[in-house]
């Protein structure tokens, strides 16, 4: 990792201190740190308030049990987590993850990046994430529902439209949000459509918010071409992921005129130099929650199935990791830059790792970091929430309107603050820097709580 200005190393290494064997957590907060020493230079209010520090350590932590019994009539006991981060600018807001893989560290990483990404929509939204160690594949409808309703049990306290609202994450889609919505009606007895955001149309939910992370992904991406004078016409494009957010980024790349030429899941990718078929791909996942070999074999000859190697080595225009953490490291920033790769944009959470993100930016690959480029999910929730309040709702031509309109104003925004700081054409510090000012800004006016 870079050196930090030494103020702010000081504030890591009491993260450090503070958080053990937390990783992510203290990557994402490198990460951040890295780019403020600017900020602390020009304005030392931030520091003399405390401010990143406050930041770094999360307004609320609450951990449970999540009791629940089997197809088979056994007793299973998961770890449910909820960290509210801040909520100096909005209610808290983000989503839940189950996947295997989830602790303590995991939570906090999504939900600190979280504080600056919805800083950065400009919406009124606090950060926060929560999940679970619960692991949904393999699981039938009826565990994932009983499962989601122990988990609500305890989590619904916690909650409210002006309070706490989460949505999804990996492991959480409409299925999850609706079975989580009804245990929260059921509890409060009070129809609150706004506490939850991903819900379904017909209960509640917005037209969009399905889309939105990968759509609102593929729309910043195509403002970073166009400021270019480029467009996706006849571009080839690896996303990595076949889930929410990479199918519906893998759709609109082939409606603005690009290729998807790969996309994968956890157990290897597929190459198709047509194209993948994303309805097909689509059907496969989510209607049958099968795997990517289930693609393949749906596909036929086309289709080239690869259960090795790594899908960063496919030569393309534009790498979209739409998967997970840290799933992007250094040799395959190398194979993607050996590939005349030009653009790497994060639809997943820190998906690429901070040597990759170094050498790419250095080989002068356009590197557009997830708080920036997958904020369009977070945003379209505000969006929802706007419609829950309003008891209104919009049509997906002036929802995806606004869309296109809020990752447009994202990008322009995090170019206006590097240039300003002295870091012309840097996505990073200009996300990071555009998000921590608008919270700081906001936490100064609040007094110290
Ligand atoms: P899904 O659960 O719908 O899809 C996740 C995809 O990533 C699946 O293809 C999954 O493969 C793959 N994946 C997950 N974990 C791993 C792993 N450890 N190793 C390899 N592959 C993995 O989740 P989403 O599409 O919603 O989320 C994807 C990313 O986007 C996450 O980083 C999430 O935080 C981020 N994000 C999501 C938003 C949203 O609105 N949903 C908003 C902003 C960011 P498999 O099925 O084999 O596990
Ligand atoms: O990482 C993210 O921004 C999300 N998973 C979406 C959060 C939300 O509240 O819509």
């Amino acid at each position: 990792m870079r050196m930090l200005d030494e103020k702010l190393y000081d504030i890591y290494d009491e993260v450090l201190r503070r958080n053990p064997g937390e990783t992510e957590f203290h990557q994402a907060v490198h990460e951040v740190l890295d780019s403020l020493g600017p900020v602390i230079a020009k304005h030392p209010q931030y520091a003399d308030a405390a401010i990143i520090q406050r930041l770094c350590e999360p307004e609320r932590q609450i951990i449970f049990r999540v009791p629940w019994v089997d197809d088979r009539g056994a007793v299973r006991i998961n770890r449910g987590f909820r960290v509210e981060f801040n909520s100096a600018l909005g209610p808290y807001k983000g989503g839940l993850r189950f996947h295997a893989s989830v602790y303590l560290g995991i939570v906090k990483f999504l939900g600190f990046e979280q504080i600056f990404k919805n800083a950065l929509t400009g919406m009124p939204l606090g950060g926060a994430k929560g999940g679970s160690d619960f692991d949904p594949k393999g699981r039938s409808d009826g565990e994932v529902m009983r499962f989601c309703q122990s988990f609500m049990t305890e989590l619904y306290r916690h909650l409210g439209e002006h309070t706490d609202i989460p949505a999804g994450d990996i492991g959480v889609g409409q299925r999850e949000i609706g079975y989580l919505f009804g245990q929260y009606k059921r509890i409060t007895n009070r129809y609150e459509s706004g506490v939850l955001t991903g819900k379904g149309i017909t209960w509640g939910g917005a037209q969009v918010r399905t889309e939105a992370t990968g759509y609102g992904l593929v729309f910043f991406v195509d403002t970073m071409l166009s400021a270019r004078g480029d467009s996706f016409e006849g571009k080839r494009v690896v996303i990595s992921g076949s889930g929410n957010v990479a199918l519906h980024a893998a759709e609109k790349v082939h409606q603005l005129g690009g290729t998807v030429v790969a996309c994968s899941d956890s157990t290897g990718y597929v190459v198709e130099e047509k194209g993948i078929d994303v309805e097909l791909l689509k059907a496969v996942k989510q209607q049958h929650r099968g795997r990517i070999a289930d693609y393949v074999a749906a596909r036929g000859a086309d289709a080239h199935l690869c259960l090795e190697g790594s899908i960063w080595e496919v030569p393309c225009d534009i790498a979209l990791p739409c998967a997970t953490q840290n799933e992007l490291n250094g040799s395959d920033a190398a194979a993607l830059i050996r590939n005349r790769c030009r653009i790497v944009a994060e639809g997943a959470n820190m998906p690429t790792t901070p040597s990759a993100v170094k050498l790419l930016t250095e080989a002068g690959v356009l590197f557009a970091p997830g708080k920036a480029a997958n904020a369009g999910g977070v945003a379209t929730s505000a969006l929802e929430m706007q419609q829950n309040a309003s008891r209104d709702s919009w049509t997906f031509e002036h929802t995806e309107a606004r869309l296109a309109e809020i990752m447009r104003s994202i990008h322009d925004r995090c170019l206006a603050t590097a240039d300003e700081y002295g870091a012309p054409g840097s996505y990073v510090t200009g996300a990071n820097i555009a998000g921590f000012t608008h919270v700081a800004d906001a936490m100064l006016a609040l007094g110290l709580v």
